[in-house]
């Protein structure tokens, strides 16, 4: 299983650990616009040394409640440090966007993967993925960031989260993006309650069987912060608990913060796979 990512190829044969480069205004201490780049490239540098496979550069904050971010911003925010990143390292960007603007712009500037958790269903989003010709992850959620923490609801979360992954996939398809470039993710904690997230943590196989490489963002959510009742920067021991449970279900990209536990964790419980 590989994925081409313009030159490159992401090899999924054993599980890979994307790292988090959030390039939001509150997650860089000093903030100045001028230091991003540099903040970045030290932070990018560590978790290439602790093992990440890609560096997913985001400048949107998904946060349940969060306001959407102009475009120039958003730009403005990642464009920089996407440059940045490819001029220095040799590795894997992707860029975490819902906009067609940005996917562009991101892709000119070295990204190679596109990461969207509106799973390309914003304006001209499909049709400009597909002309990129990257990867693509399709996310699934239910409604929007800014409320969909409010009341989600689902008669079968399993069922309709992946119908939902199926149809994007046949969307995709038609627009000419190659099955074997997109991978799946069931978007733990965007419009989900913590039952849903636990249901869906306990089913992952049923997603691996639908036959696309399964990526998973499980790292200092609040469904741990719900089950541990701890704040986000002590959530590491129970992420890393999720992600080994999802690599032992067969998921093959784990999207996350702490990159070396990350990366002990899953190539064990490789190893134990493996035997
Ligand atoms: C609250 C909810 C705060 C979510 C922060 C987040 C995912 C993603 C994000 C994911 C993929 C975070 C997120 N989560 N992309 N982007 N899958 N593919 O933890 O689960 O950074 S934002």
């Amino acid at each position: 299983m590989k994925l081409i990512c313009k030159n490159k190829s992401l090899d999924l044969t054993h599980p890979v650990v994307m790292g988090v480069l959030n390039v939001t205004p509150d997650s860089f201490s000093d903030g100045g616009a001028f230091m991003r780049p540099t903040a970045a490239l030290v932070q990018a540098q560590q978790m290439l040394h602790a093992g990440a496979a890609i560096i997913d550069v985001g400048g949107e904050s998904m946060r349940p409640g969060a306001q959407a971010v102009d475009m120039q911003q958003e730009l403005d925010r990642v464009i920089p440090v996407i440059e940045a990143i490819t001029h220095e390292f040799d590795t894997i960007v992707s860029i975490d966007t819902s906009k067609a603007s940005v996917m562009r712009e991101a892709v000119k500037a070295g990204a190679c993967l596109i990461n969207d958790v509106a799973a390309l269903r914003g304006d001209a989003a499909l049709t400009t993925a597909a002309a990129l010709g990257v990867p693509v992850c399709l996310m699934h959620m239910q409604g929007e960031p800014r409320t969909m923490q409010q009341q989600p609801y689902y008669v079968d979360v399993v069922a309709e989260v992946k119908a939902f992954l199926v149809a994007r996939r046949d969307a995709c398809i038609n627009a000419g993006i190659p099955a074997g470039q997109i991978l799946f993710d069931p978007g733990f904690g965007f419009g989900k309650d913590l039952q849903h997230n636990l249901i869906l943590c306990k089913h992952l196989s049923e997603f691996v069987g639908l036959g696309q490489p399964l990526m998973i963002g499980v790292s200092r959510k609040s469904m741990l912060g719900a089950i541990l009742d701890l704040p986000v920067n002590e959530r590491l021991h129970g992420s890393v608990a999720l992600a080994a449970l999802a690599v032992w279900q067969g998921a093959r990209i784990i999207r996350a913060h702490d990159v070396a536990a990350t990366v002990q964790a899953i190539r064990v419980i490789d190893a134990v796979q493996q035997a």
